[in-house]
């Protein structure tokens, strides 16, 4: 029943629990355990930082990012997995600290630019094409920080320059609309495919929807799916869920918006997504609470919510769906819906 989907995690989705109130509680996994545990939960793919695949990467000669990077490929393979993307981690390094393509300083931008590079060349070596750019703190805490204009210029610039760099890569913008900034400079799908086409090569710039991502942007999930897919710029989703305003959650799927999670799934069998090769990409934490030999039953639970909500969709009653629309009965519509995904 699982359609032709198939589904990536990141290996940051088993961690150990430290919030910004409290340190850790569960012990580290290592990245070589996580990766058994992969087939295990039923997924094909693993999603990449790129220095969750060549760690210490600043420390190292592009040469030997390249190297490191054809051993973690070997790694991953031995597994039966495949890498799905790679994104550049530039929220975490002295360097980033105010965004690095949209930094200020120009010998930031420079580090962020060249970071982005070694990210595609590990891209290479993993034998993936795409390339995911969170745009963590591409933003600001102050308005009055940066020329937001500016600013804009300069993160199309570091596209068309990736672009150029490879010409194969292709990049999924994943927006978001804060955190960790005040204000995130593509809060939306919509910024990012303007972005997207007004790049060197349009068709290679595309999107990735985050399910909690949209809700703190007060918007559908599933309608910046369709946006994306009406275009052909759905380049993979980063499914979970969200319980309203506040900080971003990365609840398992479906756990507080049960309808949005069917919409979703309904979303992306309507464009028959699959055909596109594309992974369903989860992006879930497991609460802070739970006990380290439970730890990932979040993944398993997201994947198998996902599914059980594909038989949703497969099984749903389109011919009275239909007259329904024809008559203009959206009450008789919602009711149909709620029953269908309550059962009898
Ligand atoms: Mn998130």
């Amino acid at each position: 029943m699982a359609g032709d989907y198939r589904f990536s995690f990141g290996p940051w989705n088993i961690h150990e629990g430290a919030d910004p109130f409290g340190p850790t509680v569960r012990p580290s996994i290592s990245f070589a355990r996580k990766l058994k545990m992969y087939k295990k939960l039923g997924f094909d793919a693993v999603q990449f930082h790129d220095d969750d695949a060549v760690p210490d990467m600043e420390k190292l000669t592009p040469a030997k990012i390249r190297k490191e990077a054809a051993a973690m490929k070997k790694m991953i393979a031995s597994e039966g997995l495949v890498a799905e993307f790679v994104a550049p981690r530039l929220w975490e390094h002295p360097q980033g600290i105010d965004g690095g393509f949209t930094a200020n300083d120009p010998a930031c931008r420079k580090w962020a630019n060249e970071r982005a590079k070694r990210c595609i060349d590990i891209a290479n070596a993993l034998d993936t094409r795409l390339i995911v750019l969170w745009l963590a703190r591409e933003g600001t805490y102050i308005r009055e920080s940066k020329n937001a204009i500016e600013a804009y210029r300069w993160l199309l610039e570091s596209i068309n320059a990736m672009l150029e760099y490879d010409d194969k890569i292709e990049i999924a913008i994943e927006p978001k609309p804060n955190e960790p900034t005040d204000m995130a400079y593509v809060p939306t799908i919509g910024h990012a495919l303007a972005m997207a086409q007004h790049s060197v090569d349009p068709k290679r710039v595309g999107g990735l929807i985050e399910t909690a991502h949209a809700l703190l942007a007060g918007l559908d999930p599933s309608d910046e799916m369709a946006f994306a897919l009406s275009m052909g710029k759905l380049f993979s989703v980063h499914l979970n869920d969200q319980n309203g305003l506040k900080f971003d959650q990365d609840k398992s799927f479906g756990a507080a918006n049960l309808r949005g999670a069917f919409n979703q799934v309904r979303v992306l069998e309507l464009a028959d997504y699959p055909s596109t090769g594309r992974f369903v990409g989860l992006d879930v934490k497991a609460m802070r609470t739970q006990k380290a030999d439970v730890a990932h039953k979040h993944l398993a639970n997201s994947r198998a919510v996902f599914l059980r909500l594909l038989e949703k969709v497969r099984t749903f009653p389109n011919e009275i769906a239909q007259d329904c629309i024809a008559a203009r009965d959206y009450e008789a519509l919602e009711m149909l819906v709620l029953e269908h995904l309550m059962g009898s």
